[in-house]
């Protein structure tokens, strides 16, 4: 891996119009080329600092000794800084043009323009944050919601690091005793030992699998769940979506086919940021706007990772919504009654010859067939609001275990990166079970237990290559 010794300075705040706009300098050059080019309020040059400290006054270009903007400079000495080493920070007037200049000068006077999240990849290489650290903190940059704030937090402390460092050192023992096998041959291996290897193999494949399996509900806290709103024309979608929104979002008039697009927006439902989609009502289409329109409803259907199927329940359902049913009962999917307060007495006790049943805790659910989940089926009124709080209990409690997601204990992974990995590690290590059953020679068990613990490595970057590093890192913006 290549360790950094050059100093980098980018623009850390927002392009645009603020308060303040900051500009950041890391590296061994970071506190003397920033001091060179301050000036107090009084003139004076300052000397370089072997303490934190923060200073008024005026970044200035040294060959014409013009000022450039007024700022507050902090001078930070390495090793306790962001990323350890030197730094320095310069608070300017918000805007694009100060900043952009002292940026020019910072340049121009021996740094360079950082790349994406450099900053927090020096963090890294310097050893003050491990690679879990590292994405956690891209995490709490774009989360959407407290909650998913509060998972990437978590990661931040280093939560979850503990948990993968605990498994590796687990598997490390392991690792030591099959390795003294394969040094000790001749000594006699204690059954009672083989099996206690394969004992601890077993716990660490359980501890890695329930991580595994909360990546659904890790991935949706912080990318968001993406739920379609769906049905054909007319049912009430968008009068749905805009009650949900609680604003007019979408155009909504009685005449069927009003929908043409998708319309997207963000809903924070107790913490789970979700990105609801309005689509076109699904029908045989009457023109080629329509046609379009449909086609990117099944898109949004098939992509979305939960379903909202609305059926009108004044009208009886009819094959067109039997078969969007169908389409969808394989799905994360609740069936919507709409337009309850038309027929508030309905008493409507099938969809279309499909039985509505109670489920153990009284809840109406419909079931397609024997092998599809049970949907649950709620009636609403997207006009009064009649029934949409249970819709977004619902709606979280199939997203989110309820009693997991919420617990300040929960450790969740969040990232695909540390799923694949952390499924290939235990993959690794069923084939290093398999290979003792078999009673292989160790040297076989040994080398999968070998590849597991180097997945779980990457995982914390304590194994790591440069272009995993530049694949991760490239993802941040700059100046972070
Ligand atoms: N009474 C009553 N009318 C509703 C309700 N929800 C929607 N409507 C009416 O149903 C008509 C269609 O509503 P939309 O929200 O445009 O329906 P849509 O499903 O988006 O229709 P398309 O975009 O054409 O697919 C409008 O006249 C709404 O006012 C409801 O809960 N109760
Ligand atoms: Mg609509």
């Amino acid at each position: 891996m290549n360790f950094p010794d050059d100093t980098i300075a980018a623009i850390s705040t927002p392009l645009g119009h603020g308060g303040i706009s900051i500009v950041r300098l890391s590296g061994s050059e970071a506190l003397k080329i920033a001091a060179s080019l301050f000036r107090s309020k009084s003139g004076r040059r300052l000397p370089v600092p072997s303490r934190k400290i923060s200073r008024v006054g005026y970044i200035v270009d040294p060959e014409t000794d013009s000022r450039t903007d007024e700022v507050i400079l902090h001078l930070m000495p390495g090793p306790k800084t962001y990323t350890r080493e030197d730094m320095a920070e310069i608070n300017c007037h918000g805007g694009m043009m100060p900043v952009r200049a002292v940026l020019q000068l910072l340049l121009k006077h021996g740094a360079r323009l950082a790349d994406p999240g450099e900053f927090t990849k020096r963090a890294f290489l310097n050893g003050r944050i491990d690679l879990l650290q590292a994405e956690a903190v891209i995490d709490i940059i774009r989360s959407k919601t407290e909650l998913s704030e509060h998972m990437a937090m978590q990661q931040l402390e280093g939560r979850l690091s503990e948990e993968i460092k605990a498994q590796i050192s687990r598997l490390t023992d392991v690792c030591a005793h099959v390795e003294a096998y394969i040094d000790f041959p001749e000594e006699d291996i204690d059954q009672l030992t083989l099996s206690q290897i394969s004992e601890s193999i077993g716990l660490i494949i359980n501890a890695l699998d329930a991580l595994s399996k909360g990546y659904d509900e890790g991935r949706f806290l912080r990318e968001g769940v993406s739920v379609a709103i769906v049905g054909k024309p007319n049912v009430g979608k968008s009068s749905l979506m805009n009650s949900l929104l609680k604003r007019d979002r979408a155009i909504v008039t009685d005449l069927p086919g009003t929908t043409r697009d998708v319309l997207e927006e963000m809903l924070n439902i107790k913490g789970l940021p979700v990105r609801i989609m309005d689509t076109a009502g699904i029908r045989e289409a009457h023109d080629l706007a329509e046609v379009e329109g449909v086609r990117r409803s099944l898109r949004a259907l098939e992509g979305a990772d939960a379903v909202i199927a609305v059926l009108d329940s004044g009208r009886p359902a009819d094959a067109a919504d039997m078969e969007l049913l169908e389409k969808v009962s394989f799905k994360k999917t609740i069936v919507v009654l709409n337009k309850a307060d038309q027929r508030p007495d309905a008493d409507i006790r099938e969809i279309a010859g499909v039985a509505i049943r109670q489920d153990d805790s009284g809840a109406e659910v419909v079931q397609m067939h024997e092998n599809s989940s049970e949907m649950p089926l709620l009636r609403i009124s997207a006009l009064t609001g009649h029934g949409l709080d249970k819709l977004k209990d619902v709606l979280y409690s199939i997203c989110l275990d309820p009693s997991t997601a919420l617990s300040a204990d929960t450790i969740l992974i969040t990232n695909v990166r540390h799923k694949d990995l952390i499924d290939s590690s235990v993959a690794a290590l069923s084939e290093a079970m398999a290979s003792i059953n078999r009673r292989d020679p160790y040297e076989i068990t040994a080398i999968s237990i070998r590849e597991a613990l180097d997945r779980l490595g990457q995982i914390t970057g304590a194994v790591t290559t440069d272009d995993i590093l530049n694949k991760i890192f490239s993802d941040f913006c700059i100046g972070k």
